[in-house]
Parts: structure tokens; C-alpha cells; sequence
């Protein structure tokens, strides 16, 4: 069975060309998953597709180009539906990234809907991306914040959700799987909860989708948000999947072409949804590598990209753990992807650095989490993020390139 899974990864492993690279003279270890995924050659050959064959502008031409153009984009769409399970094409609406889907949530949902004194609950593992958009909204509004805290161990205080759902909660804004601690955050009993008070709740799910199964109408969030470049699709691509019901309800946030019926001297009228929401020329391209990208981890299973992803994460929490000098920030089970960790006198810059010296590719900072690491009471960490192009070996890779770092700043 093992024969078979490692096979199967090996498989997984040739269909990424730049993982034949080396950097400083040694075979490279991509360990930034977290920020951007590696792309697989189905998913380049997609986009080379277009290129070469239908490059031209959706929605508008008349001629054969813009009509295979137009059709391979809403295939696209159908694509992601299918791969996260919104009921209809229609509460698919790509934007440029996770970053963008959230604040078009933010702007378009609670920003005529929110005043003075309301609350949207987030917690203290938030992304920026998750966060700076709301304080444009609290600004704006009088609506203010309030935080799930997070317990020793850097998981939510669940058992304080009654509490903090009480009172004017309009919204509840959390992330699916935190980028620094990894864990895997239990939002189904959050939606369950906040619907009960009458809040919406939007997903950040950015770190979870495409690195586990997605059923977006049996989590039964009102709003989903993720990126295509952290599931082995492109930069400039992204998705707010949100109940038809809410999104139609919305206005929009930017006009131009595509997302009229008609446009008179004074005003104009909505196109329909999705595209209401879908302003100017869309990032076509990067559409249809999102679409191939579904495609390609549904063709590995993502109960496999999950358990693969899960079980390196853990191997890894587990390791830089148990190493001397080096501690893991948040859960050792449950974690998926991201690993973030201090190395006793080494700066996280440095000991990335040093890394990167030895091929490996490791983030160092605040991973656009700064509260988080104010409350973790450092300004930096360094941060390995697993995924289905690593392999057990990165793991011993790693841990011997610690090895080294700490023999370089004489703490071994
Ligand atoms: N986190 C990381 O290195 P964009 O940049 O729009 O594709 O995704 C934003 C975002 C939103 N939520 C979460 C949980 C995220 O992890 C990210 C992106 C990257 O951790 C880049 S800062």
C-alpha cells in the first residue's frame, strides 16, 4: 500500500518541471507552499493553450477566437463550482486573489449593511487580508471588531463562541486554516453557531481549499474566499463563492465593461451574476489554469492531497519539535501545511537565509499575521509550508539544513 502511495507521489512530483531545479548547487526543497504553491505542467499547458490558440477577449467578440475564448473561461467557472460545490455557477466570481475576494465581501456586504456599534468577530490567527479590510469597514462604519482568542496551544477558544456571538455580531469573518500555526480551525461550529444568532459568516480559505476536500454547501458558509496560486494554479486569480442570494442582493463595487445590461448618459443597470461583480477584462488566462488546476488535484483525489499534505506537516511539527533550540508555534496535530518556528539565538531572516544557502526555500517574517505574532510575542518567524510536491526527505532535509544553521551561530 505504502509502494503504491509513494508512487503515486513520485508521479505527482514529475509533473512540476521546476522541481528539477537546484539552487546553491544543491537539488531544491520548496518549503513556501503557503505563499505560492509550484505549478504542474497541465496547468502551464492550459494557459500556453489559450495563448497559442484562443487568445482574445471574452464576452465580446463576434469572431471564433473570442468565442473559444469565451467558452474555455466559463468552463473555467463550472470547474471551480464543481471542485468546492457551490450550487450554481452563479456564486462563482473570480477576482484577482483571496485578498480581493475578502474585501469585495467586505465592501459590497457589510459596508451598507453595518453601522455604529455592530460587531464582526474574527480571531487573533487572522491574515492581514482578513483583517486590514475590515478595519476599512469599522472606519467607515463605527463598526467595530472582536476577536476569537486563541488558546496556549493555538487553537480558537471555542468554548467562548456563546459569549462572543452575543450582542450586535453581523458578521464572523475567520480563517479556514491559519498560515502560520497551520491548524486546522473548526469552522463548521462556528457557522452553525453564528447562524444561530442571525450573523453571516465568510471563510478565508485560502490555506484550505484545494488542500482538502470543499463542499461549500454543506459547510453552509455565506461567503468563501481563496486564491488560485496556493492550489497550483496562477498568480492573478482568485474566487468569493458566495449564496446566490446574498451576492444578488449586493452592489457592486467596480463598473466598467461586462457587468452592465445597459448604460445610459445617467445611470446604468446590472448584468446578472456572477458577472455583476466581474468588471473589465477578466484574467482569462489565469482562469482557465485555475480550472485545469481543479481538475488536476481532483484527478489525485483531494482526500489524498489532504492526508499527504497533513501527514508531512505533522512529521515536520513533530521533528523541528523534538529538535534541541528550535520550537514549533501551535498545534502538532491537526495541521495542515504551514509549520512556523524559532530557532533559539538565530534570527528567522538568518536562519532562512542560511537555508536557502543549503536549496532550501523557507519564508522568514510575519507572514502577514502581525497581531498574531505580537500575541505570539515575536515580530518574526521562519516558516515551512508543506504540500503534495514534498516528500519525506524534505522533512530530513530540513532538519539537517537547522543543523546547519545552528553549527554557522554557534548554538549547537
Ligand atoms: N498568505 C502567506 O505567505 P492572496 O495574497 O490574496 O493570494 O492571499 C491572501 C491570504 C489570505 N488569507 C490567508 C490565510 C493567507 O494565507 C493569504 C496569503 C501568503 O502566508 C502570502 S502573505
Amino acid at each position: 500500500m505504502k509502494a503504491v502511495a509513494d508512487s503515486l507521489w513520485k508521479q505527482v512530483r514529475e509533473d512540476f518541471p521546476i522541481l528539477a531545479r537546484e539552487v546553491h548547487g544543491r537539488p531544491l526543497v520548496y518549503l513556501d507552499n503557503a505563499a505560492t504553491s509550484l505549478t504542474p505542467r497541465p496547468v502551464l499547458a492550459a494557459m500556453n493553450h489559450y495563448y497559442e490558440h484562443a487568445n482574445a477577449n471574452v464576452h465580446r467578440g463576434l469572431h471564433t477566437l473570442s468565442a473559444e475564448a469565451s467558452e474555455a473561461f466559463e468552463q473555467a467557472r463550472d470547474k471551480v463550482q464543481r471542485f468546492i460545490g457551490a450550487r450554481g455557477r452563479e456564486s462563482v466570481v473570480f477576482t484577482r486573489g483571496a485578498t480581493s475576494a475578502l474585501n469585495l465581501a467586505a465592501r459590497a456586504w457589510a459596508r451598507p449593511r453595518l453601522a455604529r456599534g455592530d460587531v464582526i468577530l474574527v480571531s487573533e490567527l487572522e491574515h492581514h487580508a482578513n483583517l486590514v479590510s475590515w478595519h476599512i469597514i469599522t472606519k467607515e462604519t463605527g463598526a467595530k471588531l472582536r476577536f476569537i482568542p486563541l488558546a496556549d496551544d493555538g487553537t480558537w477558544r471555542i468554548d467562548l463562541l456563546p459569549e462572543l456571538l452575543q450582542g450586535p455580531v453581523k458578521m464572523v469573518s475567520v480563517a479556514h486554516v491559519s498560515n502560520v500555526l497551520g491548524g486546522i480551525n473548526p469552522v463548521k461550529e462556528v457557522i452553525a453557531q453564528a447562524h444561530a444568532v442571525g450573523a453571516k459568516v465568510m471563510i478565508d480559505a485560502a490555506q484550505s481549499v484545494g488542500h482538502m476536500p470543499m463542499d461549500f454547501q454543506a459547510l453552509d458558509a455565506d461567503f468563501l474566499a481563496f486564491s488560485g496560486h496556493k492550489m497550483c494554479g496562477p498568480t492573478g486569480i482568485g474566487v468569493l463563492c458566495g449564496k446566490a442570494e446574498l451576492l444578488d442582493d449586493m452592489e457592486p463595487v467596480e463598473g466598467g465593461g461586462d457587468m452592465i445590461v445597459h448604460v445610459g448618459w445617467e445611470e446604468s443597470t446590472w448584468n446578472l451574476l456572477p458577472y455583476k461583480f466581474e468588471a473589465g477584462t477578466p484574467p482569462i488566462a489565469e482562469a482557465i489554469g485555475l480550472g485545469a488546476a481543479c481538475e488536476f488535484l481532483g484527478g489525485i483525489g483531494l482526500d489524498r492531497v489532504r492526508a499527504h499534505t497533513q501527514e508531512l506537516t505533522e512529521l515536520a511539527a513533530r521533528t523541528l519539535d523534538g529538535m534541541d533550540g528550535v520550537h514549533v508555534y501551535g498545534p502538532l496535530v491537526g495541521r495542515l501545511g504551514p509549520v512556523a518556528f524559532a530557532v533559539d539565538g538565530v534570527h528567522p531572516h538568518d536562519v532562512a537565509t542560511l537555508l536557502d544557502g543549503e536549496g532550501i526555500a523557507v519564508r522568514a517574517g510575519h507572514h502577514c499575521a502581525q497581531p498574531l505574532h505580537t500575541k505570539l510575542g515575536a515580530s518574526a518567524t521562519a516558516r515551512a509550508s508543506f504540500y503534495i510536491t514534498n516528500q519525506p526527505e524534505d522533512v530530513d532535509r530540513l532538519v539537517a539544513g537547522l543543523q546547519v544553521v545552528q553549527e554557522v551561530f554557534g548554538v549547537r
